[in-house]
């Protein structure tokens, strides 16, 4: 890292680490400009358009937006970004996913109060989110809210409720008393970003505005780490090096929604859904 970026840093995020070590998130980081949200916004939007109607790309494009649209792998790489997960991981670091939570325009969906780490199967804990607003994320929105200090306490019981209002896949929540009292919005304006601890409480509300909510979560995790199983899932190097040999690591995309991209995709996607407790 050159002395004139860590200055920078430094500046933006004064304690990023302290403060991270003691609430289990940072929040705002200022990472690309609003035009530059939009411009990626514009991209994922005519990406949906072109694949309109086919519902199993579709799907794929909204789990990997960094391996379909080069424009979301460059947001990966963003260097205030990684500078931000190299103060918490240190400096070997991959992408494990980069998916989209989007909430429709006057949608009810809900994410419920749950932490990361809890399904993943991954051996550490040395992973962090990075949840980049590509649209404006207010708390009228169904911004994330988090609780302070919660990352402290290890993984609690979860259970499935199904809800088909839950963005989860099975509805998951945490099954211990969560104080909502407690519970502090992370507001985004487009090209922010918000960075949260895998064991963190967190959870988002319905999204009551005109707009739809977009936002991109980073899963940045320390090369070191692997998945319980032995699987290698494929991930990118943003940072450092990768010489572990834990996951499957893959170069930056070369194109649009290229075909063979959508294979690596659908074959990760299927290991991903074996992995997910
Ligand atoms: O987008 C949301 O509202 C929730 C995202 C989330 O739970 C996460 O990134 O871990």
């Amino acid at each position: 890292m050159t002395t004139q970026l860590k200055k920078k840093l430094s500046e933006t995020m004064p304690q990023l680490g302290e403060i991270y070590a003691q609430q289990g998130f940072f929040s705002p980081v200022s990472a690309i400009s609003e035009t530059e949200a939009k411009e990626l916004r514009q991209d994922y939007e005519a990406a949906e358009r072109e694949l309109h109607g086919d519902t199993d790309r579709l799907a794929l494009l909204k789990a990997y937006p960094n391996r379909l649209l080069p424009s979301f792998d460059a947001a990966t790489r963003n260097r205030t970004l990684v500078t931000a997960a190299q103060e918490i991981l240190g400096e070997n670091i991959l992408v494990w996913s980069a998916a989209l939570f989007i909430k429709e325009a006057d949608s009810t969906k809900i994410v419920s109060w749950h932490q990361d780490l809890t399904y993943w199967q991954l051996n550490d804990i040395k992973e962090v989110t990075c949840w980049l607003a590509v649209s404006s994320a207010r708390k009228e929105a169904g911004c994330m809210k988090f609780i302070p200090g919660s990352h402290k306490d290890k993984i609690v019981p979860h259970n499935d409720t199904f809800d088909e209002n839950n963005m989860l896949s099975r509805g998951q929540e945490i099954s211990v008393e969560v104080d909502e009292n407690k519970a502090v919005h992370a507001e985004l304006d487009p090209g922010q970003a918000s960075f949260h601890h895998g064991l963190l409480f967190h959870s988002s509300g319905p999204n009551k505005t005109e707009d739809r909510r977009i936002g991109s979560a980073i899963r940045y995790i320390s090369a070191t780490m692997k998945q319980e199983t032995g699987d290698r899932p494929m991930v990118t190097q943003v940072s450092g090096h990768s010489d572990f040999g834990h996951f499957k690591v893959v170069p930056p995309p070369t194109g649009r929604l290229l075909e063979e991209e959508f294979e690596l995709c659908r074959l990760d996607n299927e290991l991903k859904k074996k992995l997910l407790l």
